[in-house]
């Protein structure tokens, strides 16, 4: 036994299948499954630079004979989405099984997506666990399906299962041989001859999976009272138990095919029938296109973000206990760190006064006030190929000056690309690189630009300035952005040349880099400060204003970068003799 996550408990399902390789690329709440599946023995496991790369990977393992966990977050399975809806058709060698972690409220993601609707897209088995102890059991049967019926079989986890904590039963790996490779073009080579042929085989394959999951183990009927029945999955059957602790449930654990004979059953055994879904109607859509049923969900039930028991009970009418009540908790908005090396540029971009499409990693809080430097922010990659977009459409009316900004990691994803995209057509414009050397936003993982691979197997770093030119990018230079002068005029001379691509690449470590940042002797407010507020606008969370308006550094929370005094207008802020921390 043992007390596990969601993502813990996944890794430890694949494991135990014998899965010989994990690929992914991080994202939370799916990251730490490949984190600790890669510390399992007897496994390889990489971090790949994006979604679509891993799935290939996985792909061509599976066609080769291995089992094959991949890994990513449900914008991760937009990026993927191109092999997966292929390998549907061709199926698999070695079983695949695939990782979409959602985020139902949107705690750290740009959209609130439901994975189920792309396993029934892409006509792929999808399950979806309720707690820990399932989130391994289904992970470990997940391979056997994914061979058994020759397809990619997906696993949904929302951010409740990935990251809370439960028993779980646990057992040796099985050891698999992987499978022998045989060639057959007939179902691995998908132009259109072949691919009508396994289109027809995919409907086969399908069929079988939805006359299994009828009585599949997987799913499961709670009779209690028949005056209402419930059906559910994953975190939202946690919440139907406790907050309507009589109502029948009909348990959800394989969310496509969905087993219609099974539901019209429930259905006749039940006299009111209701869905509950998280941020989503899939439940209710998908069970009503089955010809099954329902009774209106009440209009009260949140449609976006999380359900909990309270918003259930209090959605049905029934008494909401006090101890459930959400509690008051103050607004504490996240900042970029004292020390951020992301922060001057920011800063800097705000004085230029010029548009910035923004990416996504920390430094979209630039975004954020006092900063406030960034226009747009879409998704990985889009800052610039939106700068483009933006650049372009200057030029039939006003014309702008655009600057991208971009992080290492987001760069490796799917920047290199977008840049290609303005080079290729002749754009001009400034892309900012912001090499902070490492995979911020999503807990440090190792990325292509710094060359730290998931098992710490050697590498090389990508030489970011040799490929940026090796793009066709003329002007790249690589600047310290720590340094207010250096960040002042290498934008201001980039953005001063209209006819130009320029790309900058800010090169400083993250501070919560050990191994990397090193940290100076904190600084502090001397006896000159005015309260003139220059330090306080960069928003650094170790500066905060006295009650006469002055400004006064937390020595304990500072990094010792010196940014702020490159700002101070009257040399108030001075660093601590001593040696460095
Ligand atoms: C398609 C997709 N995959 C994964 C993520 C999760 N994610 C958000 S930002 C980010 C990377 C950030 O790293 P970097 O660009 O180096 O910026 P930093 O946070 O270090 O400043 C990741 C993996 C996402 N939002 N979208």
């Amino acid at each position: 036994m043992a007390l596990l996550s969601g993502n813990e408990a996944i890794a430890q399902g694949a494991w135990e299948a014998g899965a010989h390789i994990g690929v992914g690329y991080p994202g939370t709440p799916s990251t730490e499954t490949m984190e600790t599946f890669a510390q399992k023995d007897g496994v390889y496991a990489e971090w790949c630079p994006n979604e679509k790369v891993a799935l290939e990977v996985a792909v061509g393992a599976s066609a080769a004979g291995a089992r094959v966990l991949a890994t990513m977050k449900h914008v991760g399975v937009n990026v993927a989405a191109d092999p997966l809806f292929t390998v549907a058709y061709t199926g698999v060698n070695g079983g695949i099984v695939m990782l979409a972690a959602d985020d139902p409220g949107m705690h750290s993601s740009q959209n609130e997506q439901d994975s189920r609707y792309y396993a029934q897209a892409a006509h792929a088995l999808m399950l979806e666990p309720s707690d820990s102890a399932e989130a391994r059991a289904f992970a470990k049967e997940a391979f056997e399906l994914s061979e058994r019926f020759d397809m990619p079989v997906m696993l949904r986890s929302t951010v409740r299962i990935s990251h809370a904590k439960g028993s779980v039963e646990v057992a040796e790996r099985a050891e698999v041989a992987p499978k022998p490779y045989e060639k057959d073009p007939s179902k691995w080579v998908m132009m259109p001859a072949y691919a009508k042929l396994r289109r027809a085989s995919l409907d086969e394959r399908v069929a079988a999976a939805a006359a299994w999951c009828e009585d599949s183990e997987l799913n499961r009927v709670e009779m209690r009272d028949t005056s209402m029945g419930v059906i559910c999955s994953g975190a939202a059957y946690q919440y139907v138990c406790e907050a309507l602790p009589d109502a029948s449930v009909f348990k959800l654990g394989v969310v496509w095919p969905l087993p219609k004979r099974a539901l019209q059953q429930f259905r006749e055994q039940v006299d009111a029938l209701y869905c509950i879904d998280e941020a989503s109607t899939y439940l209710s859509d998908s069970v009503r296109a089955l010809g099954v049923q329902l009774d209106a969900t009440p209009a009260a039930l949140p449609a976006q973000g999380e359900l909990s028991p309270a918003s259930i009970r209090a959605a049905f009418g029934l008494d909401v206990p006090a101890a459930a009540a959400p509690e008051e908790v103050p607004a504490r908005p996240p900042a970029l760190c004292a020390g951020c090396p992301h922060r001057l540029v920011f800063k800097e971009l705000a004085r230029a006064k010029c548009i910035v499409c923004g990416d996504i990693g920390c430094y979209t809080l630039g975004a954020l006030p006092p900063l406030s430097a960034m226009d747009t922010c879409v998704c990985m990659g889009a800052s610039v190929s939106m700068a483009h977009g933006f650049e372009l459409a200057g030029r039939f009316g006003e014309p702008a000056r655009v600057a991208a900004v971009i992080g290492d990691s987001t760069f490796a994803h799917s920047g290199i690309t977008s840049l290609l995209n303005t080079v290729y057509n002749v754009g001009p414009g400034l892309v900012c690189i912001l090499d902070n050397r490492t995979t911020g936003m999503t807990g440090h993982e190792g990325n292509p630009v710094n060359g730290i691979t998931l098992q710490q197997r050697t590498s090389r770093e990508l030489d970011l300035e040799a490929l940026v030119k090796a793009l066709g990018v003329d002007d790249c230079a690589v600047v310290n952005p720590n340094d207010m002068r250096a960040v002042r005029s290498a934008i201001k001379d980039a953005l001063a040349n209209s006819e130009a691509l320029s790309v900058i690449i800010f090169k400083s470590p993250c501070v919560l880099l050990r191994n990397s940042f090193v940290p100076g002797a904190p600084y502090f407010v001397n006896g000159n400060c005015t309260g003139c507020g220059s330090c306080i606008s960069l928003g650094c969370p170790a500066i905060s204003k006295e009650d006469d308006g002055r400004a006064v550094i937390d020595t304990a929370a500072c990094a010792g970068c010196g940014q702020c005094g490159q700002y101070c207008p009257v040399e108030a802020i001075e660093q601590l003799e001593g040696s460095a921390r």
